[in-house]
């Protein structure tokens, strides 16, 4: 299964909220047009082998009538609490030929016993109810997030779990194992499960990437990202992002949905580098996936057919360097029949080798696809490509690990033979597909940043390709204004570009980029870091840090220079795995940096996994100062970071 979907789906849906307190009112699950086989039918065409729900997120409310709690929709008005979206589910599951797995969020914000020892037993029977009624379950997936504030029937308080010990994972696995033999346990908190986080939620797992882990110990990030080269257990990376920035629908993104280029990042990062892919799909107030999401699923399945089409090397004749035995079952041709179950192998000890692929002619290339055969482990730890181009032989690209699947992007080039050399293997290599591939160039959008001075700059993720904007609010076409140099457009504007290859003719998706009032005069107080400027320059990539010396809450306070009817502020946080990002925060203004008001005050919830934009409403206030009060950040220490600090004013 390289590809299967999410579908985030709660109270949260309908309270336009990441993580439910756990207090949400039940009375707000009233789905009109809820139809889990429109679910199934876009995710089925769209390539998805499989759908996980989120039968209960951290809020506690439960998609199915489970004995165990009050809280879920047999409360809830939508057929008149006869209803069942679990059971919805695996009918359209069944009906579409895909595989249903299931979201349990160990944490529970509703739930009164959440901390004691009841609560496992709470736990284990609604993961009872879940594996036994409802069929063949593939997967269970057991979020990370753990522990914190939370309604807890009415106590309304902070409890902290130990993440390792709490919840009994030992027994807990052997009741699911019980039950569903065959299932994979996803599991980023406690003891090994059968697959592993790859660390982030933004769609990508290391460029190395070994499927093993240790079976016990600590699992730190790098081990997350690229595996373990020699750990003693088989935990390949699974990769869960969302086809929008968060994972619940909030209709503030329907504009916000990944385009074809980010999509195609995310598989050539994922499926692409040994990993299979999650892909969430948040399911809108309706109680359907939004056609915008469908339009995007569709088109993105599309694409990466029609890229790997045609496989050039599929006729081609192929040598290779060394044949375990000299055996023709053992041959090249065996890495060039598209059969899983027959590989390419060398002798032992043999772990250095190649392969060369003629073509019959000339052929125009820009992918390489490799397979190891996995039922024999993972072996190769690094490979090269290489063209043969007018009687030379030209490097491609230099690789590292290979695992189930792996695919190389490259500019096209033009060549009548390629080859394949295994530099180094931690024994000998076995081979089981090689595909080369030609696929149609997809233009990825352009990146428009402006700094402190009003400075925008926009540049293409390619050199051939020419950049055209407006700042009118028109759709840029080639007719529109060339982009040249960085260029002046200080003050509130919004810069719409696109690149566009003048060779093909082709477009990228519209970037666009709305920029509030000018940030010239703006200045932290309290500060003499140079470094701290770099929260104002538009680039997500610098980050400044305060706190080391402090204790919390650490305050920034900002003079804007002049008062501005203010209505909201954006945080981002440090782009490097969110190092020090606030997680509970109190926002101020003041015209005179001596009285303050606080007009905000929250979480951010899921910054550490996912360090999106924050963006935060409150009710208009002329100010000339602002003050962000980080109260807690994701560890619980005093380091405070940002990446860009900014604000929304009225229009
Ligand atoms: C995270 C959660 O906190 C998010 O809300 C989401 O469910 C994602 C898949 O996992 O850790």
């Amino acid at each position: 299964m390289e590809e299967y979907a999410f579908v985030h789906y709660s109270l949260n849906t309908y309270t336009d909220q990441s993580w439910g307190y756990g207090n949400e009112d039940v009375n707000l699950f009233n789905p009109q047009q809820l139809d889990c086989r429109q679910w199934a039918r876009v995710c089925k065409e769209a390539g998805m082998k499989g759908i996980i729900i989120t039968a209960k997120h951290h809020c506690g409310f439960c998609l199915w009538p489970s004995k165990y709690t009050e809280y879920s929709v047999k409360n809830a008005p939508w057929k008149n609490g006869k209803g069942d979206v679990i059971r919805e589910m695996a009918d359209a599951c069944k009906e579409y030929g895909l595989k249903l797995g299931i979201y349990l969020s160990p944490w529970d914000r509703n739930n009164p016993t959440y901390g004691t020892p009841a609560y496992i037993t709470y736990f284990r029977n609604q993961l009872t109810e879940l594996l036994t009624n409802y069929g063949p379950i593939f997967e269970i997936w057991f979020d990370g997030a753990n522990g914190g504030s939370g309604y807890y029937g009415g106590a309304n308080e902070t409890r902290t779990i130990d993440r390792k010990t709490y919840y009994d994972w030992k027994n807990t696995y052997k009741l699911i194992r019980k039950l569903q033999p065959n299932i994979v346990i996803w599991n980023d908190g406690g003891d090994r499960g059968d697959l592993r986080w790859v660390g982030t939620e933004a769609g990508e797992v290391g460029e190395t990437n070994w499927s093993l882990l240790n079976a016990t110990g600590e699992v730190t990030w790098p081990m997350l990202h690229y595996g373990l080269e020699n750990g003693d257990s088989w935990v390949p990376g699974e990769v869960n992002t969302s086809i929008r920035p968060e994972w619940f629908y909030h209709p503030s993104e329907n504009n916000r949905v990944k385009s074809l280029p980010h999509l195609m990042n995310t598989y050539y990062n994922s499926v692409g580098r040994n990993g299979t892919l999650l892909l969430n799909f948040p399911i809108d107030t309706k109680g359907l996936i939004h056609e915008n999401d469908e339009k995007a699923a569709l088109e993105f399945a599309t694409a990466v057919k029609t890229a790997f089409a045609v496989n050039l090397a599929n006729k081609a004749n192929a040598t290779a360097s060394n044949v375990r035995g000299r055996m023709k079952a053992y041959g090249a041709a065996m890495a060039m029949d598209g059969n899983d179950n027959t590989y390419w192998g060398t002798d032992d000890n043999v772990n250095k080798a190649s392969l060369v692929i003629n073509f019959s002619k000339p052929t125009m290339f820009n992918r390489f696809l490799v397979q190891e055969y996995i039922p024999l482990g993972q072996r190769v730890k690094a490979f090269s490509v290489e063209a043969f181009v007018n009687g030379d032989w030209k490097k491609l690209a230099d690789a590292t690990t290979i695992g189930y699947k792996r695919i190389l992007r490259f500019p096209s080039v033009k060549a009548t033979k390629v080859r394949f050399s295994i530099t180094d293997s931690k024994s000998c290599p076995l081979i089981s597909n090689i595909g080369i591939y030609n696929a149609p160039q997809i233009l990825d959008m352009p990146a428009i940043v402006r700094n402190k001075m009003g400075e925008v700059t926009i540049t293409p993720s390619d050199n051939e390709s020419v950049v055209y904007y407006t700042l009118d609010g028109g759709v840029p076409t080639p007719k529109a204004k060339k982009y040249e140099k960085p260029f002046e457009a200080d003050g509130k504007v919004e810069v719409k570009a696109i690149a566009y290859d003048p060779a093909s003719g082709k477009s990228s998706p519209l970037s666009r980029e709305k920029f509030d009032i000018s940030k010239q005069s703006w200045k932290i107080i309290g500060t003499t870091d140079d470094k701290a400027n770099s929260i104002f320059d538009g680039n997500p990539n610098t980050a400044w840090h305060q706190g080391h010396d402090q204790k919390m809450p650490v305050d920034l306070v900002i003079d804007l220079g002049t008062a501005q009817n203010l209505s909201g502020f954006k945080y981002l946080p440090d782009q490097d795995r969110a190092r020090g990002a606030i997680t509970n925060f109190r926002f101020f203004v003041s015209q005179d940096n001596i009285e303050w008001q606080q007009v905000d005050e929250g979480e951010f919830p899921n910054i550490k996994n996912n360090p999106l934009w924050q963006v935060r409403s409150f009710s208009s206030t002329k100010a000339r100062f602002i003050k962000l009060t980080a109260l807690r950040n994701i560890n619980g220490g005093n380091d405070v970071g940002y990446a860009e600090v900014d604000v929304v004013t009225n229009e």
